[in-house]
């Protein structure tokens, strides 16, 4: 197509310029997210559930989310490894589809700008489900990048605004996807990926203009070829995995995480892998944790109050474990040494069945000072109240004087600087 040096005046002249816009590249970038958002949707969810947010309101604070709890169930304790897995897939993932998104959301903007805003009752519609999808995606990013980054600059707590989030952001892309596969098929089989792939930017040509609003009415020049541009994206997601993976795969890896906030350099020794928040960040007093610190457990009308002698005195187990944090950074197994919980449970009248336990901090303010477990969690056999850890005693940074660690749960479980554990009916507003 030859473009006239001068176009003549039109009343709306698209700002929109790129030859490269059209349904072909929207498509196969769409396709891309296609495949990664609902992996990103289950893992999300299956996060969630791992908190065990019925167990509340402790653990999570979600009104309402009756609903759209309807799936929860009891997080399992095997394989030990799920919730790293699990964690590390979906903030990986989430990351490295960044560029995709944009990239995405570049290639449609003629469209989100589109005039008239309204056409219809049912362009209304549709724009509106754009609004839900558009802002969804942003938001939901959004929050996990920051949450990731420990920028907790969004009003309230995390938890919510991502899981409300997931269900709008995914109800609309499942709407979107509904309305448009079938055009997005059409427009990826229309194009080959691989004569796209070898077209250099002279020979670069807009799509035909098939009303689509992607195309643009007066192309410019291109400065890139499509294959460039998918390069452009692709690389970008290589370099953030690149990036990002090491604090979910760990070993010799951690040190190539650049974009991860925890523990590239997590120092070395049998105390040597990374710390979420310091004691000092918890503002731990040195008297908190000194040789006055007393375990308080709880039970059926019983009350025992334990030393760390005393505690030193009970059967001592050791479970191999990672720390699995919801950010996705996680540790390989640690050797964690210490007192079950079922037994600490069998000191207050539960020498069977143990039950749910509402675990507590000596630790005064903050998040995370307190959670939930269930019985399963309690019963497994490697479920510790934590007092060495890789043949030492936990440091002050990992919890000294003792901690939670629990298989497969996620690392905000893993409470540390214990001071109280309450078995049975002690959850607050608990409802397993
Ligand atoms: N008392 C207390 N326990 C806590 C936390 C905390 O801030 N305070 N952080 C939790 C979180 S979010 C994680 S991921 C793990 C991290 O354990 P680590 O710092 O030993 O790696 O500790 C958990 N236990
Ligand atoms: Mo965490």
């Amino acid at each position: 197509m030859k473009i006239p040096a001068r176009l003549p005046s039109v009343p709306l002249r698209s700002p929109w310029r790129s030859p490269l816009r059209g349904p072909w590249l929207t498509s196969v970038l769409g396709l891309v997210l296609l495949c990664g958002i609902p992996v990103l949707f289950l893992t999300g969810l299956l996060s969630y559930a791992a908190y065990n947010p019925n167990l509340s309101p402790v653990n999570d604070q979600t009104p309402d989310k009756g609903l759209l709890g309807f799936y929860l169930f009891s997080w399992p304790t095997h394989p030990y490894w799920l919730y790293r897995v699990n964690q590390g897939v979906h903030v990986t993932l989430g990351i490295v589809l960044v560029p995709v998104l944009l990239a995405k959301l570049w290639s449609v903007v003629p469209k989100l700008f589109a005039l008239p805003p309204v056409r219809s009752p049912g362009h209304a519609l549709e724009r509106l489900s754009l609004l839900l999808l558009v802002g969804g995606g942003i938001f939901e990013f959004l929050t996990g990048i920051l949450n990731v980054q420990l920028d907790y600059i969004f009003p309230g707590s995390f938890y919510p605004l991502h899981f409300y989030g997931a269900w709008v952001f995914f109800g609309a892309v499942t709407a979107h996807v509904a309305i448009r596969l079938p055009r997005t098929l059409r427009a990826v089989r229309g194009r080959d990926l691989w004569a796209e792939l070898r077209t250099s930017r002279t020979r670069t040509r807009p799509e035909p203009d098939d009303r689509s609003g992607l195309v643009s009415s007066r192309p410019a020049e291109p400065t890139m070829s499509r294959r460039g541009a998918l390069g452009m994206v692709g690389l970008g997601s290589v370099a953030l995995f690149g990036v990002t993976a090491g604090q979910s795969i760990g070993g010799p890896l951690r040190e190539t995480a650049l974009l991860a906030p925890h523990g590239r350099q997590p120092g070395s020794g049998p105390n040597g892998f990374p710390v979420n928040k310091t004691a000092a960040y918890a503002r731990i007093r040195a008297t908190d944790v000194d040789d006055s610190w007393r375990l308080v457990v709880r039970g059926r009308g019983e009350e025992v109050s334990l030393s760390l002698p005393q505690l030193r005195q009970l059967p001592q187990h050791r479970s191999a474990l990672p720390i699995a944090c919801v950010e996705g950074w996680s540790t390989e197994n640690q050797q964690w040494e210490g007192v079950r919980l079922a037994d600490l449970a069998k000191l207050v009248g539960y020498a069977a069945d143990p039950p749910d336990v509402f675990v507590e901090s000596v630790q005064r303010g903050g998040a995370f000072r307190a959670a939930a477990m269930r019985d399963n969690q309690v019963r497994d056999g490697r479920s510790l109240l934590a007092l060495r850890v890789n043949g030492a005693v936990l440091s002050h940074d990992h919890g000294y004087p003792a901690r939670i660690i629990v298989p497969n749960a996620p690392g905000v479980m893993n409470t540390k600087w214990v001071g109280r554990l309450s078995f049975g009916a002690t959850v607050p507003g608990g409802q397993s």
